[in-house]
């Protein structure tokens, strides 16, 4: 029998390795990575995962939009990006809003088939914690007055517009929850965040509040 030589030793053990390697990455990878967490509510569903809002297929996606609902930049730029010209048209026809308002609109190209544009406050202008709550309500019922099933948020006014992102998580998650265990018709509110940093927030804040 042919001996083997240290470095064909080598090679092999590399080898072997390696594929063990390639098999099991997806695996170690899915159990390590904390990126989803769902609780029940009222046999309702709450749900937090990262990733990228313009990519969920709930009924409808949130923008993070202004009063005067000119899609900008974060949310509402991949927004426009992705769903095409439609969402805007759409936005001029019905004009400006307030601060705490939600106005609907259909998806242009995206997998969802409303966008809820809502608009947050800016960090600076007075009563934000008040408006982003109203922003969150008004979101809701307007789901449920257009018997939407689901929908996803994103961490409203917490890019451009500077608002505290621990904050935001406390206020949303509330009014939310809240939200969730009175009379409604949707049955999945899904939370779409940016990034790791911003996914752990929201769900350390979601453990303090179940
Ligand atoms: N998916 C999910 N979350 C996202 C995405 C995405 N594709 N992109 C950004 N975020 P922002 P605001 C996060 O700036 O602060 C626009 O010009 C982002 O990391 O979109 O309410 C509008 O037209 C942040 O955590 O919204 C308004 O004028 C969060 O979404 C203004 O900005 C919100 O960031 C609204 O500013």
């Amino acid at each position: 029998m042919a001996k083997w030589s240290k470095a064909t030793v080598c090679k092999t053990v590399i080898r072997r390795f390696e594929s063990a390697r390639r098999l099991l990455f997806p695996y170690l990878r899915g159990i390590t990575q904390a990126d989803i967490m769902k609780i029940n509510i009222e046999n309702r569903v709450l749900e937090l995962l990262e990733g990228d809002i313009t990519e969920m297929q709930t009924d409808a996606i949130v923008n993070a939009a202004n009063a005067q609902l000119i899609l900008g930049g974060g949310v509402a730029g991949a927004i426009k990006r992705k769903g095409g010209p439609k969402i805007q048209q759409e936005c001029n026809k019905i004009g400006p809003t307030f601060v705490g308002g939600a106005v609907i609109t259909g998806g242009g190209n995206l997998k969802a088939k409303y966008v809820i544009h809502a608009v947050g406050p800016r960090m600076g202008e007075g009563n934000e914690d008040e408006k982003l709550k109203n922003a969150t309500l008004n979101t809701l019922k307007l789901a449920d007055d257009n018997n939407l099933k689901s929908i996803s948020f994103p961490a409203i006014s917490t890019g451009i517009f500077g608002f505290p992102i621990e904050k935001c998580a406390e206020i949303m998650l509330k009014t939310t929850i809240d939200y969730l265990k009175g009379r409604t018709c949707l049955e999945k509110v899904v939370f779409c965040l940016f990034g790791r940093d911003s996914y752990r927030v929201f769900s350390d804040r979601l453990k303090l509040e179940i």
